[in-house]
C-alpha cells in the first residue's frame, strides 16, 4: 500500500529540507517505500479535514490505509518498525537506536527550537539580547556532549539508523547559526548523512514542490 504524507504547499524555508516532512520522506526513501504527497496550505492545515488527521493542525501526517499518524518521530518509528533498513535486528541495538530518536527529539531539539523562537518570534522583545546567549550556551552544552559521544564514529551506534536520521535533521536546523561549525565531527556527521542517496532523493522531492510553485507563479 502506498502511504500518503502531508507537506507544506509553500514551505517557509523555500524547499531547503528543514520542514519536518523531510524526516518522513527521508525515512521512506531509506526503506525504498514509494509514497504520495498531499500538499496543504497554512489555511487548510487549520481546517477540520486536516485537524482530523493532525489535532494540532500541522504537517507532517501519514496515512496508510486506515492508519492515520501525526508527529514526525512516531511516523519515522512506524516506518522503521515495518521495513528493513532503519533499525537493527538485534533487540538491544534496536532499543538503543530508538533511544537516539528520543534523544534527538527530547534532549537535543528543544534548545534548538528555543533559538528559532527567540530569533523569529521574540526578536523585538527588550530581553531578547540577554536571552539569546543563554539559549546558545544551552545548545553548545548539548552539542559538546553529543560530539564527545560520537567521537570519530560515522554514526551514533553502529550502522546508520532512524536515530541518526532524527538527530541529523534536528542538527541541520542549526546551520544558519554557525554553532555546528565549532564541532567538526558533528558537521562531518551531518554532511555524511546528507550524502546518502536516500537523503538526496528526499531533498530533491521536497525542493521540487518549491521549484514547481516558482514556475507556476
Ligand atoms: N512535533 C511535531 C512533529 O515533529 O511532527 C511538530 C510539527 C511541526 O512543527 N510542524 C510545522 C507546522 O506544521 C512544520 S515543521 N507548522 C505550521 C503550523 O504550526 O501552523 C517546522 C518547520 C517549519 C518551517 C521551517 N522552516 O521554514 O525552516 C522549519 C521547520
Amino acid at each position: 500500500m502506498i502511504p500518503t504524507i502531508t507537506a507544506f504547499e509553500s514551505s517557509p524555508d523555500r524547499g531547503q529540507g528543514l520542514a519536518r516532512d523531510m524526516r518522513v520522506r527521508w525515512a521512506l526513501e531509506e526503506v525504498d517505500q514509494p509514497y504520495d504527497v498531499r500538499l496543504v496550505s497554512f489555511k487548510a492545515m487549520k481546517e477540520p479535514a486536516h485537524r482530523a488527521r493532525h489535532p494540532f493542525g500541522q504537517i507532517p501526517t501519514y496515512e496508510e490505509g486506515e492508519l492515520v499518524l501525526f508527529e514526525s518521530g512516531a511516523i519515522v518509528l512506524h516506518i522503521a518498525q515495518h521495513h528493513a533498513g532503519l533499525l537493527p535486528d538485534d533487540a538491544k541495538a534496536r532499543a538503543r537506536a530508538i533511544a537516539w530518536m528520543f534523544a534527538a527529539l527530547n534532549t537535543v531539539e528543544p534548545p534548538i527550537l528555543e533559538l528559532q523562537t527567540a530569533r523569529f518570534a521574540e526578536g523585538d522583545k527588550p530581553w531578547n539580547a540577554e536571552r539569546l546567549p543563554l539559549i546558545k550556551d544551552r545548545i553548545r552544552h548539548r552539542l559538546g556532549e553529543l560530539s564527545t559521544r560520537l567521537g570519530d564514529a560515522d554514526w551514533l551506534d553502529g550502522a546508520f539508523s532512524a536515530g541518526d536520521l532524527m538527530m541529523v535533521h534536528t542538527l541541520q536546523r542549526l546551520k544558519p547559526s554557525g554553532l555546528l561549525d565549532d564541532y567538526p565531527n558533528l558537521a562531518a556527521y551531518v554532511a555524511r548523512a546528507e550524502a546518502r542517496p536516500a537523503y538526496q532523493r528526499a531533498f530533491a522531492a521536497q525542493l521540487a514542490v518549491f521549484a514547481g510553485r516558482q514556475l507556476a507563479g
